[in-house]
Protein backbone atom coordinates (compact mmCIF):
# COMPACT_ATOMS: atom_id res chain seq x y z
CA UNK A 1 0.00 0.00 0.00
CA UNK A 2 1.35 3.35 -1.09
CA UNK A 3 1.55 6.51 1.21
CA UNK A 4 -1.12 8.30 -0.38
CA UNK A 5 -3.53 5.05 -0.48
CA UNK A 6 -3.08 4.58 3.39
CA UNK A 7 -3.62 7.98 3.93
CA UNK A 8 -6.59 7.97 2.25
CA UNK A 9 -7.73 4.85 4.17
CA UNK A 10 -7.10 6.90 6.97
CA UNK A 11 -9.32 9.96 6.21
CA UNK A 12 -12.01 7.50 5.25
CA UNK A 13 -11.65 5.51 8.68
CA UNK A 14 -12.03 9.01 10.31
CA UNK A 15 -15.06 9.81 8.35
CA UNK A 16 -17.06 6.97 9.29
CA UNK A 17 -15.99 7.55 13.07
CA UNK A 18 -17.65 10.82 12.29
CA UNK A 19 -18.36 12.73 15.71
CA UNK A 20 -16.28 9.94 17.53
CA UNK A 21 -13.08 11.65 17.00
CA UNK A 22 -12.27 14.91 19.28
CA UNK A 23 -10.96 18.31 18.64
CA UNK A 24 -7.17 17.00 19.06
CA UNK A 25 -8.26 14.01 16.61
CA UNK A 26 -8.98 16.59 13.97
CA UNK A 27 -5.92 18.99 14.34
CA UNK A 28 -3.92 16.58 14.40
CA UNK A 29 -4.85 15.63 10.71
CA UNK A 30 -3.92 19.28 9.58
CA UNK A 31 -0.76 18.85 7.70
CA UNK A 32 0.68 21.89 8.72
CA UNK A 33 -0.39 20.50 12.47
CA UNK A 34 1.44 17.90 12.27
CA UNK A 35 4.63 19.54 11.06
CA UNK A 36 4.62 22.05 13.80
CA UNK A 37 4.08 19.29 16.38
CA UNK A 38 7.33 17.67 15.11
CA UNK A 39 9.38 20.27 14.40
CA UNK A 40 12.93 20.58 16.17
CA UNK A 41 11.71 23.35 18.43
CA UNK A 42 8.74 21.26 19.85
CA UNK A 43 10.95 17.63 20.83
CA UNK A 44 11.31 18.38 23.72
CA UNK A 45 7.56 18.66 24.76
CA UNK A 46 6.82 15.24 22.85
CA UNK A 47 10.18 13.23 25.07
CA UNK A 48 8.30 15.26 27.71
CA UNK A 49 5.33 14.04 27.27
CA UNK A 50 6.53 10.33 26.60
CA UNK A 51 8.37 10.47 30.03
CA UNK A 52 5.59 11.68 32.14
CA UNK A 53 3.45 8.74 30.33
CA UNK A 54 5.99 6.82 31.46
CA UNK A 55 6.46 7.60 34.91
CA UNK A 56 2.37 7.18 35.56
CA UNK A 57 1.55 4.67 38.43
CA UNK A 58 0.69 1.03 37.63
CA UNK A 59 -2.87 0.76 39.20
CA UNK A 60 -3.20 -0.29 42.83
CA UNK A 61 -5.66 -2.59 43.84
CA UNK A 62 -7.26 -2.95 47.42
CA UNK A 63 -7.06 -6.11 49.25
CA UNK A 64 -10.59 -7.39 48.77
CA UNK A 65 -9.50 -7.91 44.67
CA UNK A 66 -5.97 -9.52 45.04
CA UNK A 67 -6.21 -13.12 44.09
CA UNK A 68 -6.56 -15.68 46.28
CA UNK A 69 -3.57 -17.58 44.62
CA UNK A 70 -0.82 -16.00 42.74
CA UNK A 71 0.39 -18.92 40.47
CA UNK A 72 4.42 -19.12 39.61
CA UNK A 73 5.72 -19.09 36.41
CA UNK A 74 8.75 -20.43 34.61
CA UNK A 75 11.59 -21.14 37.02
CA UNK A 76 9.69 -22.57 40.31
CA UNK A 77 13.09 -23.57 42.17
CA UNK A 78 16.87 -22.62 40.70
CA UNK A 79 17.30 -26.22 41.85
CA UNK A 80 21.38 -25.40 41.76
CA UNK A 81 23.97 -26.44 44.38
CA UNK A 82 23.98 -23.19 45.38
CA UNK A 83 20.46 -21.85 45.62
CA UNK A 84 19.62 -25.26 47.68
CA UNK A 85 22.77 -24.73 50.23
CA UNK A 86 21.68 -20.86 50.72
CA UNK A 87 17.78 -21.73 50.75
CA UNK A 88 18.55 -25.01 53.27
CA UNK A 89 20.18 -21.92 55.38
CA UNK A 90 16.87 -19.69 55.59
CA UNK A 91 19.16 -17.13 52.94
CA UNK A 92 21.38 -16.46 55.44
CA UNK A 93 24.25 -16.45 53.60
CA UNK A 94 22.41 -14.87 50.17
CA UNK A 95 23.62 -11.71 49.39
CA UNK A 96 22.84 -9.44 46.47
CA UNK A 97 25.69 -7.83 44.86
CA UNK A 98 25.50 -4.10 43.04
CA UNK A 99 28.71 -3.71 40.92
CA UNK A 100 29.28 -2.44 37.42
CA UNK A 101 29.08 1.91 36.74
CA UNK A 102 28.65 2.46 40.36
CA UNK A 103 30.60 4.86 42.95
CA UNK A 104 30.14 2.22 45.51
CA UNK A 105 30.02 -1.72 44.89
CA UNK A 106 27.63 -3.19 47.56
CA UNK A 107 27.35 -7.04 48.58
CA UNK A 108 23.94 -6.66 50.74
CA UNK A 109 22.25 -8.86 53.33
CA UNK A 110 18.60 -9.81 53.45
CA UNK A 111 18.52 -8.37 57.02
CA UNK A 112 20.29 -5.24 55.49
CA UNK A 113 17.40 -5.09 52.86
CA UNK A 114 14.60 -5.73 55.05
CA UNK A 115 16.11 -2.67 57.08
CA UNK A 116 15.14 -0.31 54.76
CA UNK A 117 12.23 1.64 53.87
CA UNK A 118 9.73 -0.88 52.49
CA UNK A 119 6.82 0.26 49.81
CA UNK A 120 3.39 -1.93 49.81
CA UNK A 121 1.53 -2.02 46.64
CA UNK A 122 -1.31 -4.39 45.55
CA UNK A 123 -0.79 -4.69 41.86
CA UNK A 124 -1.82 -7.24 38.73
CA UNK A 125 0.96 -9.33 37.31
CA UNK A 126 0.32 -9.75 33.56
CA UNK A 127 2.08 -12.91 31.99
CA UNK A 128 2.74 -13.42 28.36
CA UNK A 129 0.97 -16.55 28.25
CA UNK A 130 -2.28 -15.60 29.19
CA UNK A 131 -2.65 -15.09 33.05
CA UNK A 132 -3.07 -12.56 35.08
CA UNK A 133 -2.78 -12.10 39.03
CA UNK A 134 -3.10 -9.66 41.73
CA UNK A 135 -0.92 -9.74 44.57
CA UNK A 136 0.37 -7.77 47.21
CA UNK A 137 4.32 -6.91 47.46
CA UNK A 138 6.20 -5.68 49.73
CA UNK A 139 10.03 -4.57 49.09
CA UNK A 140 12.50 -1.69 48.86
CA UNK A 141 12.43 0.97 46.63
CA UNK A 142 14.97 0.17 43.96
CA UNK A 143 16.24 4.23 44.06
CA UNK A 144 16.83 3.35 47.80
CA UNK A 145 19.82 0.86 46.75
CA UNK A 146 21.44 2.75 43.34
CA UNK A 147 21.45 6.12 45.87
CA UNK A 148 23.41 3.77 48.00
CA UNK A 149 25.32 2.73 45.26
CA UNK A 150 26.03 5.60 43.88
CA UNK A 151 25.20 5.02 40.03
CA UNK A 152 27.75 6.80 37.66
CA UNK A 153 26.65 9.01 34.71
CA UNK A 154 27.34 6.97 32.57
CA UNK A 155 25.20 4.14 33.94
CA UNK A 156 22.30 3.85 31.29
CA UNK A 157 20.44 -0.02 31.80
CA UNK A 158 20.35 -2.15 35.09
CA UNK A 159 20.29 -6.04 34.80
CA UNK A 160 19.31 -7.88 36.90
CA UNK A 161 21.15 -11.28 37.21
CA UNK A 162 19.31 -13.97 38.47
CA UNK A 163 20.09 -17.54 40.31
CA UNK A 164 18.40 -20.15 37.82
CA UNK A 165 20.33 -21.11 35.31
CA UNK A 166 18.04 -23.70 33.01
CA UNK A 167 19.84 -26.39 33.51
CA UNK A 168 23.61 -25.21 33.81
CA UNK A 169 22.48 -23.75 29.73
CA UNK A 170 21.62 -19.82 30.46
CA UNK A 171 20.84 -17.97 33.47
CA UNK A 172 17.88 -15.97 33.32
CA UNK A 173 18.64 -11.98 33.41
CA UNK A 174 16.70 -8.99 32.85
CA UNK A 175 16.95 -5.70 32.08
CA UNK A 176 15.76 -2.06 32.30
CA UNK A 177 16.42 1.47 31.50
CA UNK A 178 16.73 4.38 34.36
CA UNK A 179 12.79 5.74 34.37
CA UNK A 180 11.83 2.39 35.13
CA UNK A 181 14.66 1.68 37.60
CA UNK A 182 13.47 4.95 39.04
CA UNK A 183 9.91 4.75 39.10
CA UNK A 184 8.44 4.93 42.34
CA UNK A 185 6.73 1.72 42.11
CA UNK A 186 9.71 -0.41 41.21
CA UNK A 187 10.69 -2.39 44.11
CA UNK A 188 12.84 -5.28 45.13
CA UNK A 189 10.07 -7.25 46.79
CA UNK A 190 11.04 -9.87 49.59
CA UNK A 191 7.32 -10.63 50.68
CA UNK A 192 4.03 -11.32 48.63
CA UNK A 193 0.61 -11.35 50.21
CA UNK A 194 2.13 -10.68 53.64
CA UNK A 195 4.41 -13.57 53.87
CA UNK A 196 8.11 -13.92 53.12
CA UNK A 197 8.40 -14.88 49.14
CA UNK A 198 8.18 -18.53 48.25
CA UNK A 199 10.70 -20.37 46.47
CA UNK A 200 8.49 -20.97 43.61
CA UNK A 201 8.24 -16.86 43.19
CA UNK A 202 11.68 -15.75 43.56
CA UNK A 203 12.86 -16.62 47.20
CA UNK A 204 14.58 -14.22 48.29
CA UNK A 205 14.60 -11.18 46.66
CA UNK A 206 13.00 -10.28 43.10
CA UNK A 207 11.80 -7.35 41.12
CA UNK A 208 8.76 -5.86 40.71
CA UNK A 209 8.51 -3.04 37.64
CA UNK A 210 5.02 -2.58 37.72
CA UNK A 211 4.69 -0.70 34.34
CA UNK A 212 6.05 -4.23 32.22
CA UNK A 213 4.57 -7.76 31.43
CA UNK A 214 5.56 -10.53 34.02
CA UNK A 215 9.09 -12.05 32.00
CA UNK A 216 10.84 -8.41 33.36
CA UNK A 217 9.99 -9.40 37.05
CA UNK A 218 13.20 -10.79 37.87
CA UNK A 219 12.86 -13.72 40.73
CA UNK A 220 16.11 -15.09 42.84
CA UNK A 221 17.91 -11.76 42.33
CA UNK A 222 21.64 -12.37 43.01
CA UNK A 223 23.17 -9.22 41.57
CA UNK A 224 21.99 -5.76 40.13
CA UNK A 225 24.95 -4.20 37.35
CA UNK A 226 24.87 -1.18 35.83
CA UNK A 227 26.05 -0.65 31.98
CA UNK A 228 26.16 1.51 29.78
CA UNK A 229 25.20 -1.33 26.96
CA UNK A 230 23.81 -4.61 26.85
CA UNK A 231 25.36 -6.15 23.95
CA UNK A 232 27.86 -7.46 26.19
CA UNK A 233 25.61 -9.03 29.00
CA UNK A 234 24.82 -12.99 27.58
CA UNK A 235 22.57 -12.81 23.80
CA UNK A 236 22.68 -9.23 23.60
CA UNK A 237 19.25 -8.71 23.84
CA UNK A 238 18.97 -7.55 27.72
CA UNK A 239 17.00 -10.43 28.86
CA UNK A 240 16.84 -14.31 28.73
CA UNK A 241 13.45 -14.41 27.02
CA UNK A 242 14.33 -11.60 24.57
CA UNK A 243 17.56 -13.79 23.56
CA UNK A 244 16.02 -17.01 23.19
CA UNK A 245 12.75 -16.10 21.82
CA UNK A 246 12.54 -12.29 20.24
CA UNK A 247 10.46 -10.88 23.01
CA UNK A 248 10.57 -7.08 23.05
CA UNK A 249 13.13 -5.66 25.47
CA UNK A 250 10.63 -2.80 25.75
CA UNK A 251 7.59 -4.73 27.77
CA UNK A 252 5.22 -1.63 28.88
CA UNK A 253 2.01 -1.55 29.31
N1 LIG B 1 14.67 -15.74 37.53
C1 LIG B 1 13.52 -15.85 36.88
N2 LIG B 1 12.68 -14.80 36.89
C2 LIG B 1 11.49 -14.87 36.24
C3 LIG B 1 11.11 -16.03 35.51
C4 LIG B 1 12.02 -17.13 35.52
O1 LIG B 1 11.78 -18.20 34.94
N3 LIG B 1 13.22 -17.01 36.22
N4 LIG B 1 9.90 -16.06 34.85
C5 LIG B 1 9.28 -14.78 34.54
C6 LIG B 1 7.90 -14.86 34.11
S1 LIG B 1 7.61 -15.27 32.48
C7 LIG B 1 6.85 -14.50 34.90
S2 LIG B 1 5.26 -14.44 34.35
C8 LIG B 1 7.09 -14.19 36.33
C9 LIG B 1 6.31 -15.16 37.18
O2 LIG B 1 6.39 -14.79 38.54
P1 LIG B 1 5.73 -15.75 39.60
O3 LIG B 1 6.46 -17.07 39.53
O4 LIG B 1 5.85 -15.08 40.91
O5 LIG B 1 4.29 -15.94 39.16
O6 LIG B 1 8.45 -14.26 36.70
C10 LIG B 1 9.35 -13.83 35.73
N5 LIG B 1 10.65 -13.80 36.31
MO1 LIG C 1 5.44 -14.66 32.03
Amino acid sequence: MTFMSRRSLLTGLAATAGGLLTGCDKLAQSEDFRKALFSAENVHRWTQRALTDRQALAQEFTPDQMSPYFRPNGTRNPGTAEYTAISANNFADWRLKVTGLVNRPLSLSLPQIKALPHREQITRHDCVEGWSAIGKWRGVPLRTILDGAQLKTSAKYLVFHCADTNGGARPYYESIDMVDAFHPQTILAFALNDKPLFVANGAPLRLRVERHLGYKHAKYLIGIEAVDNLAGIHGGKGGYWEDVAGYQWYAGI
